[in-house]
């Protein structure tokens, strides 16, 4: 710029500059045919003095915001808000439109994005069942637009005395929008039960009487007493001497079958 134009500058007031160009913007009602539109108001907010332009910001209550004498062909933007910014290129030349576009958004807020969510380990869990356990759920981490953890709700909680495959979900939310993910919890049985001899494991009993089986206890890790599930192979023969053995077997519910365990009978002293 030369001398001239850095003395006017000096000697301009800005709000000046600011009626002078608020009259050649031009604000209207557009209908969408496009179609003679109905005015509308210009008001200049800012003017600002940059290096190379002259920044104008105002707003304006059509749809559309043009040049006048309009510098803009139809079809004219149609503007969706009711801000601007009007950079001059050289602000003194009239006839040269500026540069119209609507103000920068606004910078993303933490709330105006929606959440993360990010599960703690692995998706896919395997569990050994085991009975009155309790699941330790490694959860998962939900963050805000600007990373702030935010709360994570979980359903679904599975239950270690059964076997089963469980899905835990996981879910968090704002007024944006939402975010999930779930986890696959398989709990199984793969522990074998244990037997336990009640009475002797070799036992004499006198001929003609009958033989009471004193049993066995059968426990397991995620079924716990099942002694009731016990089997049995062989018999004694309570009225013939001989040697005898009893073989014990368990199988759990997974399938699992415990070491089996024996006992041994002897029936002595037959009255024949
Ligand atoms: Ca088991």
């Amino acid at each position: 710029m030369g001398n001239y134009v850095r003395v006017s500058l000096r000697n301009l007031d800005p709000s000046t500059l600011g009626s002078l160009r608020v009259a050649g913007l031009a604000s209207s009602v557009v209908p969408a045919n496009g179609g003679a539109g109905a005015p509308a108001a210009v008001s200049l907010g800012t003017l600002t003095l940059k290096g190379s332009s002259v920044e104008v910001t105002g707003t304006f209550t059509g749809n559309s915001l043009t040049e006048d004498p309009a510098g803009i062909p139809w079809p004219y933007p149609i503007w969706q808000g009711n801000d601007f910014v009007a950079t001059y290129s050289n602000f003194f030349t009239t006839t040269t439109p500026p540069s119209l576009t609507p103000p920068a958004p606004p910078p993303p807020t933490c709330s105006s994005q929606p959440p993360a969510l990010t599960l703690n380990g692995s998706s896919t869990q395997t569990l050994e069942c085991v009975k009155g356990g309790t699941y330790s759920d490694p959860g998962a981490q939900a963050t805000d637009g600007c990373g702030n953890p935010i709360e994570v709700h979980a359903y679904n909680t599975p239950l270690l005395s059964y076997e089963g495959s469980y899905t835990i979900g996981y879910y968090t939310w704002n007024s944006v929008g939402s975010a999930s993910a779930s986890r696959t919890v398989i709990v199984d049985d793969t522990t074998a039960p244990s037997l336990a001899l009640l009475g002797p494991s070799y036992m004499v009993h006198t001929c003609n009487t009958s033989w009471e089986d004193p049993g066995v206890t059968a426990n397991d890790a995620c079924s716990g007493d099942i002694s009731t599930w016990v089997s049995r192979t062989g018999d004694v023969n309570a009225w013939a001497v001989g040697v005898y053995t009893v073989t014990y077997n368990v199988t759990d519910a997974g399938g699992n079958s415990a070491t089996p365990v024996t006992r041994t009978v002897e029936v002595v002293n037959c009255p024949w």
